[in-house]
This record gives C-alpha cells, structure tokens and sequence, in this order.
C-alpha cells in the first residue's frame, strides 16, 4: 500500500455535519485520521473481524441471554480492530501520523442500534461515507440510512 492518506478531525465533524448529523453528535478520539479504501473494511478486514469474534465465542446471537453482547459491542469492537490493524500497517510501511482510522462507532436512535461509520475517498477522490453493520450477517454488511434516520444519531465517536 502506498503512503496513507489522511483527513484531520475538522475534516470529519464538517463532512458529519453536511450529511445532516446533529451538532454534538461527533467525540473526536484523535486529531487526524486515516483514510482506508471501504472495498478492505467490507472486505478482508470484514472477515478477519467475524473470525476474531468466532474464535472468541462472539457472534450475533438473538437469543436473550446472549444480547448482552450486542450492537455497539460489535461496533467498539470493529473500530478498535481497525485501529490496530492500522497501527501493524503504520509500522509495516513506517508511516506514523495518524492515531486512528476513519471509522467510528454511530449510534443511530431512530434504529434503536449501533452501526459503525466510516469515511473513504471514491474512485475520483472524492470523500465518501458508508455505514457498515459489524454484527457479522455476512448478507448486510454496508446499510444505507434515511435522511431522517443519520439526523437521529446521537454518539459518533
Ligand atoms: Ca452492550
């Protein structure tokens, strides 16, 4: 992979707040984050997740006794295993700068559930979002979300 490309924190709340993100929504955890291409995380990063979490006896599971583990469990648990494959590539490529990916935990109210957001440059490099639903359900893995529903979010961090 070639140099990491980056955007910094204000870069994130702006493009939050023009999708129609309430003011507030967005805990910054860093001041620069960097940009991965959305086809890895839905893709190997996806699977590499859905393994980690099998191995440890954590998969979606509706049975109640179970749910206790749920939606923004997967979520954490998706950015930080993002995070760390990005700091083992940081160092691969001896490129550090930045803390974080751009991908966040997004707690979206009018679902009543906790998906995880993330920011990526398109073909033309253009900034983009795609919501990724992190409890493995290999048939859903990038959600899209009304108007009103991304007006609902309360917590991106
Ligand atoms: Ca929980």
């Amino acid at each position: 992979m070639k140099h990491l490309e980056s955007i910094t924190a204000q870069d994130a709340f702006e493009y939050f707040l023009a999708l129609g993100v309430k003011n507030g929504a967005f805990h910054s955890r860093d001041g620069v984050y960097a940009l991965y291409p959305l086809d890895l995380l839905t893709g190997t990063l996806y699977e590499q997740f859905a393994e980690w979490l099998a191995a440890c006896d954590l998969a979606y599971d509706s049975a109640p006794e179970t749910a206790d583990w749920d939606c923004e469990d997967f979520a954490q648990g998706y950015v930080l295993f993002c995070n760390i494959y990005h700091r083992q590539n940081q160092r691969f490529l001896k490129d550090h700068w930045a803390n974080s990916t751009a991908v966040w935990e997004c707690w979206v109210n009018e679902l009543q559930h906790a998906l995880c957001i993330v920011l990526y440059r398109d073909e033309e490099g253009k900034l983009c979002h795609a919501f990724i639903e992190t409890q493995p359900k290999s048939f859903r893995r990038v959600r899209t979300l009304t108007a009103e529903q991304i007006a609902s979010i309360s917590l991106i961090r």
